[in-house]
């Protein structure tokens, strides 16, 4: 296949209610969309779910672009004839850069599964046609706003719920919840917000039945995650220090994480995730997608790999209005708390442009050589 075009757009979208996390605060999402056309004129979409700042992970929306417009696409442009499969060989030489990679390939693989007439759930495997929602829920300003939203999403439907935690924001919150719904999935995330000096602390999460405790440690500490699993019963879930599928293998083999969430941007996209997926089934490890605020062209992706069979656990696949008032897709739609995955062609989705064009606050175009 011949990429006669890159284009690379930066969209900003206002989120329904600002989203807090042990890293800040966000209240619109800056995304960066990838397009390809191809020399047919087919072309693929992706979404590139770095954030505006490096707090999350080491990358943000500019730095991605930069690294695109430097090194990658110039190094997709220097081979003639690209297949998805090759485009993580290719960009092999220039380290990290997961997300930017993981979109670049994603637009490819959307044209190349549109070329073939196939969705892109059925590449990869799935064997579902309709995944269970989880929502993540912010640190709220009280705990009465807490209640108040996670009511909402429980009466919504939401099969699991997922509590962002920090110091200061933790057992009460969490207890006054599990009291609330006593029987309701419910797991918690720390981005990286405690150290080893926290352990007692954190065992005092214990006592509250979670399905698992996601990153609570920094990104680069396996021992100390390794070390915590010892001390806890409620599983810990790596999520910042998952980039590759050596690196899934690595803390599973530490025990520094028993259940691992996949997000196609962190770990160098759908063909990697689908690769650490097939090895945690094989070794009955379970898995669910992550999530990165998504519009609906990296929801849509998101759904295609969720309904993989090793994904067992309810992801943070929720619809596009825990977000968003207006989508730049259709907008997904729960219905009895799943989303159905799309089965039209590549991601099954593309964009309203004329309401992507409302919201766009750059654009670049490569051409192809
Ligand atoms: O740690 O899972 C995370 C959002 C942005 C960055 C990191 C994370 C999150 C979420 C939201 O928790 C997931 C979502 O529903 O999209
Ligand atoms: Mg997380």
């Amino acid at each position: 296949m011949k990429i006669v075009e890159y284009e690379l757009r930066r969209i900003h979208l206002p989120l329904v209610r600002p989203f807090r996390t042990s890293f800040g605060t966000q209240s619109e999402r800056e995304v960066l969309l990838v397009k390809v056309t191809t020399e047919d004129g087919v072309i693929g979409w992706a979404e590139c779910v770095a954030m505006s700042a490096p707090l999350y992970s080491p990358e943000y929306v500019s730095g991605c672009l930069e690294m695109m417009r430097t090194f990658l696409i110039p190094a997709l442009n220097k081979a003639t004839e690209i297949s998805a499969a090759e485009v993580g060989q290719i960009l092999k030489p220039f380290l990290g850069a997961q997300m930017a990679k993981a979109a670049l390939e994603t637009a490819v693989l959307d044209a190349e599964l549109k070329i073939a007439g196939i969705s892109l759930a059925n590449y990869l495997g799935a064997n579902k046609t309709k995944v269970p929602c989880g929502v993540s829920v912010g640190i709220a300003p009280s705990i009465e706003a807490l209640v108040d939203e996670v009511t909402s999403y429980v009466e919504a439907g939401y099969k699991r719920i997922k509590l962002k935690i920090e110091p200061g924001w933790d057992i009460t919150p969490v207890r006054k919840i599990r009291e609330l719904f006593p029987d309701k999935p419910l797991q918690v995330d720390a981005n990286q917000a405690y150290s080893r000096t926290d352990f007692k602390h954190l065992k005092q999460l214990d006592e509250f039945n979670l399905l698992l405790i996601e990153q609570p440690l920094e990104e680069h500490d396996i021992l100390g995650h390794a070390q915590l699993a010892e001390i806890m019963t409620t599983p810990i879930c790596l999520d910042e220090s998952i980039i590759s599928l050596h690196s899934a293998q690595d803390a599973l083999e530490l025990k520094a994480t028993s259940v691992i969430n996949i997000k196609p941007g962190r770990v160098g996209g759908y063909l990697e995730s689908a690769r650490i997926h097939n090895y945690c089934l094989e070794k009955s490890i379970p898995v669910w997608c992550g999530g990165m605020l998504e519009t609906g062209i990296g929801r849509a992706a998101n759904l295609a790999l969720a309904a993989l069979p090793g994904f067992t656990l309810p992801g943070d696949t929720s619809a596009s209005s825990r977000f968003f008032k207006k989508d730049i897709t259709t907008p997904f739609e729960m219905i009895d708390g799943h989303l159905e995955v799309p089965n039209g062609v590549g991601i099954g989705v593309s964009p309203d442009i004329e309401y992507m064009n409302s919201i766009t606050k750059s654009v670049e175009i490569f051409t192809g050589k």
